[in-house]
């Protein structure tokens, strides 16, 4: 047969058109991209009417959690590389970008690299790759970056502004950026005042506060504003170094972001749904109910949520990534309850991990949501997310003869009916979502990844298979101007300064 697969009757939509297209995919590309209906009859080991439906590229999740320990220490997060892969296709994704954790007593990032590559072998039902999450910036953890970006395809890390187990000290923070920069790779930052907010705990504690919403109260947005300020000071030291502030909750670092990218600093943000869709009065529910909705930084309000929209749509946000990092409610060791005793019947914030499980339902809410133009979700979810990362063209767009055939189908609004949201009908590994009774008016009909059908929503379900998804060696980050800003500004010269 001439064709693998042939997708017809479809609408395809990229981040930049909308068009009635048919698609037709070979050896896991798609090869042609013709009028609709004209490929209907021809020869392909299988064909999928579309019936009308969106045809977009898969979406990406660049940042999720899987098999990491937690925060604080005990335990870990929920979803291991199978099951949280699995979420992900249910979800619409065809590949995600996890991380792979260094630990503080360890020096050497490349033996987190390895180890994390062993939990994700040949569990995956979804193409995946790592960022390194730096938390001991030692000499000879940066010695090694060179390798992560040369030889192993790991082009970007993660460092923390928070968490005791976590969080680097400034000076540690220019060593990470300076070295990154050396290597090309982006450097994600994670921008909350670790120390006050430990100290505001201590001071709500004092107080005799401790039920869930308080988490809200411990960290307010003036935690996450200044820190972002600090994070984009730091990369204007080292020469305007590129940064990318990931979850982004609070309108005031969003602006502090926009000024800076105004006055053409290579600063780079990202949003998650929870911030677009969660308000802190979900943390305020009676009992213990509201750790079900604990994150960091935590929802913010009804107005800042807007202003997140609103960042999204012009510009702002480069990315809308889920922050997949469950933990369950319900569960002796690393649940959420564990910090309940008969003491603190409603438990103690502190000890509450930080996380929401989000990866299969990123996609649906931000579609029913109705509120960017096609273009700008496919943009945002997937085309950004690829070119950010080092992934495109053979990710995040349907290019024929190069980008990998890497697709979701949704139905146009109501076309499939509403859904309402429930766990049980979730791919994860955890025991509840933060998203539990609301409706959404879209879900995947089929996810695709490199031409074989791995989710097929009215016939099986998963029907891909566990070990499928591969690992992807990721270039440097082909964003527009990144690299190209630290050309102009030379090296880093501390004659300069
Ligand atoms: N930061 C994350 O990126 N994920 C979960 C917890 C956190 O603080
Ligand atoms: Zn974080
Ligand atoms: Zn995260
Ligand atoms: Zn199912």
């Amino acid at each position: 047969e001439p064709y693998d697969l042939i997708i017809t009757n479809g609408v395809c939509v990229t981040a930049s058109d909308v068009a009635a297209l048919d698609v037709a995919i070979k050896d896991e590309k798609v090869v042609l991209l013709a009028p609709s209906g004209s490929l209907g009859s021809a020869k392909s080991k299988r064909t999928i009417d579309a019936e009308g439906g969106y045809v977009m590229p898969g979406g990406i999740d660049c940042h999720v959690h899987l098999q990491e320990p937690s925060m604080f220490g005990k335990g870990s997060s929920a979803d291991s590389y199978e099951s949280g892969t699995r979420s992900a296709i249910a979800g619409g994704n065809t590949t995600i970008v996890a991380f792979a954790p260094q630990q503080k007593n360890l020096d050497s990032v490349l033996q987190a690299l390895e180890t994390t590559h062993q939990l994700a072998k040949d569990n995956c039902y979804c193409d995946y790759g790592f960022h390194l999450l730096v938390s001991n910036p030692c000499a000879k953890a940066l010695s090694e970056f060179k390798q992560l970006a040369s030889h192993e395809g790991v082009t970007s890390l993660k460092i923390y502004m928070t968490y005791t187990a976590l969080q680097l000290r400034d000076d540690e923070i220019l060593s990470v950026l300076l070295t990154a920069r050396q290597n090309r790779i982006l450097t994600m930052i994670h921008a909350e005042n670790g120390d006050v907010l430990n100290w505001l705990t201590d001071q709500l504690e004092a107080a005799k506060l401790f039920a869930p919403k308080y988490h809200s109260n411990s960290r307010p947005p003036v935690l996450e504003s200044e820190a972002t300020n600090r994070a984009i000071a730091l990369s204007s030291l080292i020469a305007n170094t590129p940064i990318l502030l990931v979850h982004v909750s609070d309108p005031e670092a969003a602006l502090r972001i926009r000024q800076a990218q105004t006055a053409g600093q290579p600063i780079f943000a990202e949003t998650c749904p929870q911030y677009l869709f969660l308000t802190r009065d979900d943390l305020d529910k009676p009992g213990f109910e509201g750790a079900k909705c604990v994150c960091s930084p935590p929802p913010r309000n009804k107005e800042d949520q807007l202003a997140i929209w609103r960042g999204l749509k012009n510009g702002t946000f480069t990315v809308l990534s889920s922050d997949h990092c469950p933990f369950r409610f319900d569960d002796a060791e690393t649940g959420k309850k564990t910090c309940i005793t008969d003491e603190h019947p409603v438990g103690k914030f502190r000890y509450i991990p930080n996380g929401l499980p989000g990866i299969e339902t990123r996609l649906p809410l931000a579609l029913s949501a109705n509120k960017m133009a096609l273009t700008k979700f496919v943009e945002v979810t997937s085309t950004n997310v690829a070119k950010l990362y080092g992934l495109y063209p053979q990710k995040g767009s349907i290019i024929p003869g190069v980008s990998d055939a890497d697709l979701v189908v949704f139905y146009p609004e109501g076309r499939l009916g509403k859904t309402t949201l429930t766990n049980s009908m979730l791919h994860h590994d955890c025991d509840y979502t933060p998203y539990e009774g609301r409706t959404v008016d879209n879900w995947p009909r089929y996810t695709i990844l490199r031409g074989n059908v791995i989710w097929d929503r009215d016939n099986g379900g998963i029907v891909g298979a566990k070990g499928y998804g591969k690992f992807v060696k990721r270039g440097k980050s082909s964003l527009a101007g990144i690299w190209e800003t630290v050309e102009e500004e030379g090296t880093f010269d501390l004659e300069a300064l």
